[in-house]
């Protein structure tokens, strides 16, 4: 494993941050060198509202705080703030809005947010559009009076189209609009948004942060004070907070990001390549492919990418089934960002809440295949997808 030529450089310390930060076991009585894992919902006050730093589990917990504080160094950020689930904070994100304000959002986002703005936000009064942020032309011209909010990911889902953060971030700022990025399929390791510019980095820590399919949780990390203490605010009102064991299985995870990180960059690297010269593939959409439109803006802003990433089977519908029931080392299932590899077709699993019509557009349709590719040997993953591909006539 090695650092990918060309690209940004890994962060440095980012393990012994992940490791190390805020973990001291001095902070305990126990002197414990794992952070302990506090499930009490309620702590003792030794006069009425007189507490020493918890006073209730919903408003703060210990084990949570410490995850917390990890996320922000992790970011390059001051402060971390953590969710019941990925939609779960963005959905704390309406908080800072008021009817009638406008959110642009990137037109390729994963099926369950297209979904919570077209279908909640604008029942609240959120004034949603969308729209293709590769061109950032299409940014300047749909910023209106009303518009508070811009929200990006970045590679997005499932189409991996790359959205350029520096250049986003200086009209955002221009307009005086929160930009918000959810870098979910990269990660800090890969890629930082608040060194670019962005005002709030958001996670589905469900996928590469926890890294092992078995916790939903989600996060938001800023270095804007005041936008923190709203949505700390937030995050108690809205009830909307994850629990203490969850934040301790993450808070495991993440002191190996790092190593898991560099291991889906090699596995899905070498499969997108395998997938490319296939006569059975039409077309692959990664980040890290000199084919891909934004290849050279991909090297300017990340360290490389992970295992998420499409392709265009030939053929049709039949041909996508016939595929996918045949994998035996890749699980056919929704999800993304575990050790395991997964593999899914978006327009009828992932993205199925999309509209039709903007599915078209995006380009997901029935051949549009979805892989997370883990970190098993690669050699095995290509030879399962091999034998998928000979079941196809
Ligand atoms: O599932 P949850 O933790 O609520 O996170 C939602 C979410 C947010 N952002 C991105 C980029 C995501 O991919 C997701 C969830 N995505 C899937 C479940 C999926 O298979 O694409």
């Amino acid at each position: 494993m090695g650092e990918p030529e060309g690209y940004l450089p890994f962060p440095k310390g980012f393990s012994t941050s992940a490791i190390h930060h805020s973990q001291e076991p001095e902070q305990w009585d126990s002197w414990a060198v794992v952070t302990p894992l506090v499930t009490s919902t309620t702590f003792k006050q030794h006069g009425p509202a007189e507490f020493k730093k918890y006073e209730y589990g919903r408003s703060g917990n210990p084990t949570r705080n410490v995850l917390e504080n990890v996320l922000a160094k992790l970011d390059n950020g001051k402060y971390g703030l953590t969710f019941a689930s990925g939609l779960g904070a963005t959905t704390t994100l309406f908080g800072l809005l008021q009817s009638g304000d406008n959110i642009l959002v990137g037109d390729d986002v994963y099926g369950g947010t297209n979904r919570l703005f077209n279908k909640v936000g604008a029942r609240f009064g959120l004034e949603i559009t969308l729209i293709d942020l590769t061109d950032l032309q299409n940014l300047e011209k749909s910023i209106k009076p009303n518009t508070k909010v811009v929200w990006l990911e970045t590679p997005t889902n499932p189409t991996l189209k790359v959205i350029d953060l520096k250049a986003a971030s200086e009209i955002t700022k221009k307009h005086n609009i929160i930009l918000v990025v959810d870098n979910t399929f990269v990660t800090p390791y890969l890629q930082r948004p608040l060194d670019f510019g962005a005002d709030l980095v958001l996670y589905s820590l469900t996928k590469y942060m926890n890294g092992h399919s078995d916790v939903v949780m989600g996060a938001i990390i800023t270095s804007n004070k005041d936008l923190y203490e709203k949505l700390k605010f937030l995050q108690n009102a809205m009830g909307v907070v994850p629990a203490p064991f969850d934040c301790y299985q993450v808070l495991r995870s993440l002191k190996t990001l790092a190593i898991r990180m560099e291991r889906h960059h090699e596995n899905s690297l070498a499969i997108a390549k395998y997938l490319e010269q296939h006569p059975k593939v039409d077309k692959v959409l990664h980040p890290c492919l000199p084919s891909h439109p934004q290849y050279e803006l991909t090297k300017r802003q990340s360290s490389g990418h992970s295992g998420v990433f499409s392709f265009y089977i030939k053929g049709g519908l039949e041909q996508s089934r016939t595929f996918l029931k045949a994998l035996k080392v890749f699980t056919l299932a929704e999800s993304l960002g575990g050790y395991e590899s997964l593999i899914e077709l978006p327009c009828v699993m992932t993205h199925a809440s999309v509209p039709p019509e903007l599915r078209d557009t995006l380009g997901i349709s029935d051949t549009l295949i979805r892989l997370s590719v883990g970190i098993e040997d690669a050699e095995d993953l290509i030879a399962d997808m091999e034998q998928a591909f000979s079941q196809i006539n």
